[in-house]
């Protein structure tokens, strides 16, 4: 197997021996990030695929995600950050409902790395959590991730309660769910007030930078 190949296949496999050395010689090509959108994300792809046509069990994709997560934990140590004042304050969550957390926190890194204070409030986040923690943490943006279909209509739920609320925040949403219905329009018209899609946890960097300077 090539070393892409082997990286996607620790994922696919659900198996961490040779992982570390293989991302070490993977840096000597490639940057952290490329290495996660790269490989790492075909082999989540293949898991998603297999799981799909029920040839794994969430048991084995829980080892998939444990693997992800360590080689994402591995690479952010070398990841850039910009060393500057503090540009802005997110809060992220999960939404309710959802218990998908790789790509969230992959967002929470590349924000913090880029001069962003996060207030991670985790998984399975109601409403009302997030009302709170932007009540008590008066954050510049929320942000909000799901990857089950029913979680892009936990988002529109959620954002309206937050503007029932009066909380008039900018919010960002993303996440596998949303892709094919947003990447059109990138603002959905079931949402009232500022609401934008990001594809990935690069464009959800771009458009905090575009919101908050
Ligand atoms: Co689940 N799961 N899962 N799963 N899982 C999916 C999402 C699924 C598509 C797999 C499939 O069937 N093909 C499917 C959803 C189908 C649907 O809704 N139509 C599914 C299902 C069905 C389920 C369960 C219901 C299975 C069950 O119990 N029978 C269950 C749901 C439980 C629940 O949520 N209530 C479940 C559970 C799990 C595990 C716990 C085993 C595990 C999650 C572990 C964890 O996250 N800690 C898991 C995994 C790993 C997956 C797949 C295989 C991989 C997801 C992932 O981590 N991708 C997934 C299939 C797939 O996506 N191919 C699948 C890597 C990650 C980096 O990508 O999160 O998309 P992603 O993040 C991207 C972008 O989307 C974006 O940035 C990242 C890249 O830079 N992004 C944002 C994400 N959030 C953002 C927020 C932003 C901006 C960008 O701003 C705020």
């Amino acid at each position: 197997l090539t070393l892409e190949e082997r990286l996607a296949s620790y994922i696919v496999e659900g198996t961490k021996e040779g992982l570390i050395p293989d991302l070490d010689e993977a840096l000597k090509t490639y940057a952290p990030l490329a290495i996660i959108n790269g490989p790492l994300m075909a082999g989540m792809e293949e898991v998603g695929r297999l799981f799909n046509g029920n040839e794994l069990i969430v048991a084995e994709v829980l080892q998939s995600a444990e693997v992800m997560k360590a080689s994402v934990a591995h690479l952010e140590q070398f990841m850039e950050k910009e060393e500057s004042s503090v540009k802005g304050k997110i809060i992220l969550a999960t939404v309710k409902g959802d218990v998908h957390d790789i790509g969230k926190n992959l967002v929470e890194i590349i924000l913090s790395n880029n001069g962003y204070k996060i207030i991670n409030l985790g998984i399975k986040v109601p409403p009302e959590q997030l009302i709170e923690a932007y009540r008590k943490e008066k954050a510049d943006a929320i942000g909000l991730s799901g990857l089950l279909v029913k979680s892009a209509q936990q988002m529109v739920v959620t954002a309206q309660d937050l503007r029932s609320a009066g909380i008039d925040a900018p919010i960002l949403v993303g996440g596998a769910a949303l892709t094919r219905k947003f990447t059109k329009t990138r603002i959905s018209p079931e949402y009232d007030g500022l609401v934008l899609y990001a594809k990935d946890a690069m464009d959800g960097l771009d458009i905090a930078n575009k919101l908050v300077n």
